[in-house]
């Protein structure tokens, strides 16, 4: 099956074009912003990582190592298209347009993180794993009902493909044609779980023939690679021939989320082998370089930009007023149930607080 479903790239880990025929994709104004946004996420990632060591934010989910497969993946979209991410996908809706300091106050536990820019289509990230696949499945099949050319794009781990809401998500959006995007990042790991003991499948790709949907699997470290899927599954999904599975194989270097030690699961060796040998944003400039698109000046504003925008998201988040208590109880059921009364007066007599 590995041999049925060979891994798509289309720049080298030396930053060289892999694909004489798609050579018309590499242009020097797609591969800076394509490094822009890898870089900003990167930047965004580390800060995010930094506060939570500091007490400003609580647990962190990380994603450095991914960039490539969620830049390449949000980058693709048009801004009617819907998103569906889970925890560690924020360099996705971030790139999609998400407000940096309302993904800095959800990692604050804050659900007013959970509200996208007016106008975007951006789903509370998915915690419970897989969730979010069928939900995707049927909101693009909504969209073809309504008679769109949106699509939606489900986000996922290689762990939640062991789910069932996966299988069914499929099976419904393979049915029903659904304009959906299956967008596994393969970071070869659930929490501590690696690949080979949870699945005996050597592809996620393949797990799509099943359910006769057209899959792919590519280098996820491979901006252009995941750029090109995204957009041929975006354009097959548009003009009705319905879903597309795409297996992004990558690898997040750091920890699960700050609560976890990667060191008790896996030798940390490994991820210093990929950092230097196949980092996609170490990729990139390699490419900038080898066309000549490498400008000091420009490289070392990009950083600078990332890092003021993200102290600016940051300053916000920290002067957004404090959460009122009730909130905690406030959208658990549509019409609360005594016991979640009761325990709303409790705490809020506790506290102090005004129970009005
Ligand atoms: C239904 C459900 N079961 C278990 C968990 C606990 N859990 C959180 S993350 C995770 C691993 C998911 O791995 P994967 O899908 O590969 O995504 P990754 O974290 O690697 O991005 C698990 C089991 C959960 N959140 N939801
Ligand atoms: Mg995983």
């Amino acid at each position: 099956m590995e041999e049925a479903y060979p891994i798509q790239q289309l720049l080298d880990p030396e930053g060289k074009w892999a694909n004489e025929e798609l050579k018309p994709l590499l242009t020097e104004e797609r591969t800076k912003s394509f490094f822009e946004n890898m870089v900003r996420i990167r930047t965004f990632d580390r800060k995010a990582i930094s506060l939570q060591r500091q007490g400003r934010i609580g647990t962190y989910a990380p994603f450095e190592g991914q960039e490539a497969s969620q830049v390449g993946s949000a980058m693709s979209l048009s801004k009617e298209d819907w998103l569906f991410p889970t925890y560690r996908d924020h360099g996705a809706t971030m790139t999609f347009g998400h407000s940096l300091c309302n993904v800095l106050l959800f990692w604050n536990g804050r659900n007013e993180g959970n509200i996208p820019p007016e106008g975007l289509k951006i789903f509370p990230p998915g915690i419970p794993i897989a969730t979010q696949i069928p939900h995707a499945a049927g909101a693009a099949f909504a969209e073809k009902k309504k008679g769109t050319k949106n699509a939606a794009i489900a986000f996922f781990g290689d762990g939640a493909t062991s789910e069932g809401d996966f299988h069914e998500g499929l099976n419904f959006a393979s049915v029903f044609q659904s304009p959906v995007i299956f967008f596994c990042q393969n970071n070869q790991y659930a929490i501590s779980v690696p690949q080979n003991k949870q699945m005996k499948t050597k592809t996620i790709a393949q797990k799509g023939l099943a359910y006769d949907i057209p899959s792919v699997r590519v280098d996820g470290n491979d901006v252009f690679a995941v750029y090109h899927h995204v957009t041929e599954a975006l354009e097959r999904a548009r003009s009705g021939n319905g879903p597309t599975l795409i297996e992004a194989v990558t690898w997040r270097y750091g920890a699960h989320t700050t609560a976890d030690d990667p060191s008790k699961y896996r030798n940390q060796q490994e991820s210093q082998v990929r950092r230097d040998r196949f980092d996609p944003i170490t990729r990139i400039e390699n490419c900038l370089k080898a066309n000549g698109w490498d400008e000091e000046n420009w490289m070392f504003g990009i950083k600078q930009k990332a890092v003021e925008e993200i102290d600016q998201a940051v300053e916000e988040m920290e002067r957004f007023p404090p959460p009122n208590p009730a909130v905690l109880f406030d959208h658990v059921y549509k019409n609360p149930v005594p016991s979640l009364v009761r325990q709303k007066e409790y705490l809020l007599d506790v506290l102090g607080a005004d129970n009005s």
